[in-house]
């Protein structure tokens, strides 16, 4: 077989890759490890950004976002009962949209099946291979059977645990590493959201993130141990925890019923340069890990997308390199600021093992600075709303 981009992974960075560049008349194939059921069941980002909103309007996949997404335009940050509210509207002019990742993914599956796409699904040991030449190749095995598809570039949007990093030797990439010392316990429940805005509390007993999907699915969070094992928190313990961590007056508003979903997420900054090795290009989490806290990890697999897109089309079609010889500058320029961003809100509102008295009064102070300084809210809010691609 043949094609002029292979994409390895189905997740949100390679479905919208391949959407973009079939509009654009360039053949791709996406091999997938998983179902299509698995990977629609993963449940992990909700808020998007303008530019990424943009983007997926410009790959023709927005119709439903635009009828079901939720604009945003703010948040709250809270520490005990202070609330302090970072109006995106106001002080940037943009909000916004919270619509699920499922969501964008099951939206990118049908405008691909409707376009005829080339997706493989359940595909094993997979292996890229010479990158160094002018053209290049992927095998992989599916139902059994060996198979092997000619290429001009690979897009390697296979997520943290893919084989593209793996594939550029060790010796040519740098790693850069953060593993923060607790998780996310994550529930979903079909109740009314807490809050009309999304509600990322500090609390004298940990971080807690008040967040939804639509006006009677809701989505939270509360930092746990990485010891922790989902089954060890009831329903009950989950709420009652959450409730302890959030401002009093949201707590005793708080809708509570049976929980739909139960996991732990462990929280990590990653990153690996450069995001290209001959003609391979590293594209979204298989690149980078940002932690939750800053709502950047999808956003930022988005912007990525936007700069090769428009690299590998110019190269395909125009016969201009210009754009994939400057994606792994292009792309790390940004993704270094949002990997900044994540750390710092990780940073403001999560506790740390073994910290002394210091650090929660470093994070208080932040807090409260942030109540008083509409600059340092401006500032949270720029980068909340997205850095400009
Ligand atoms: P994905 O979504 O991981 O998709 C990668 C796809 O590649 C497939 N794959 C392979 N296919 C073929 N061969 C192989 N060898 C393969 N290895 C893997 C996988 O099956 C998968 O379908 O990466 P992508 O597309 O770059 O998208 C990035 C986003 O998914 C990610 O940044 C966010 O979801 C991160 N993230 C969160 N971000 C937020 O902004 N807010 C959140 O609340 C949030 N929660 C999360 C998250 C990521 C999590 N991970 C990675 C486990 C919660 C979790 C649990
Ligand atoms: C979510 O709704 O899952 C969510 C929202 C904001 C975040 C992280 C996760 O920062």
């Amino acid at each position: 077989m043949k094609t002029e981009v292979v994409i390895i992974g189905g997740g949100p960075s390679g479905l919208l890759l391949s959407q973009l560049l079939n509009r654009a008349n360039v053949s791709t194939v996406i091999l997938e490890r998983a179902t299509r059921a698995r990977v629609l069941s993963r449940i992990r980002a909700g808020v998007l950004e303008p530019g990424t909103v943009q983007m997926l309007h410009e790959a023709g996949v927005d119709e439903r976002l635009k009828r079901e997404g939720l604009e945003h335009n703010g948040c709250f940050l809270t520490d005990d009962d202070l609330m302090v509210q970072i109006n995106f509207r106001q002080l940037t002019g943009k909000s916004v949209t919270v619509y699920g990742q499922t969501e964008v993914t099951a939206d990118l599956y049908t405008a691909q099946d409707e376009m005829g796409a080339n997706i493989v699904h359940e595909v094993e040991d997979v292996a890229i291979q010479s990158l160094d030449q002018t053209s290049s190749s992927v095998e992989y095995t599916v139902k059994g059977e060996r198979k092997r598809i000619d290429c001009a570039y690979v897009a390697g949007c296979d997520g943290f645990h893919g084989v593209s990093r793996k594939t550029i030797p060790a010796a040519k990439r740098r790693e850069f590493e953060r593993v923060y010392p607790f998780g996310w316990l994550g529930i979903l429940s079909q109740t009314p959201p807490a809050n009309e805005e999304l509600i990322y509390a500090n609390s004298s007993r940990g971080f807690a993130l008040a967040s939804m999907r639509n006006k009677n699915l809701s989505r939270y969070y509360v930092q746990v141990p990485l010891s922790d094992e989902p089954d060890a928190w009831s329903d009950d313990r989950f709420w009652q925890e959450l409730r302890s961590r959030l401002p009093a007056e949201t707590a005793d508003a708080l809708v509570t019923g049976p929980s739909i979903e139960k996991s732990i997420a462990p929280l990590r900054s990653f990153a690996s340069e450069p995001l290209r090795w001959g003609n391979l290009f590293l594209v979204g989490d298989a690149a980078h890990i940002v932690p939750p806290t800053g709502a950047k990890g999808l956003n930022l697999a988005v912007s990525d997308v936007f700069y090769l897109h428009q690299a590998l089309i110019d190269a395909l079609k125009r016969d201009n390199n210009a754009g994939i010889d400057a994606y792994s500058e292009r792309a790390l320029a940004r993704i270094w600021k949002a990997m900044r961003f994540s750390w710092q809100m990780t940073n403001m509102l999560h506790q740390f093992d073994g910290e002394d008295s210091f650090a929660a009064r470093m994070r208080k102070a932040t807090l409260s600075h942030l109540a008083q300084s509409e600059t340092a809210r401006r500032e949270l809010a720029e980068n909340y709303i997205g850095l400009p691609f």
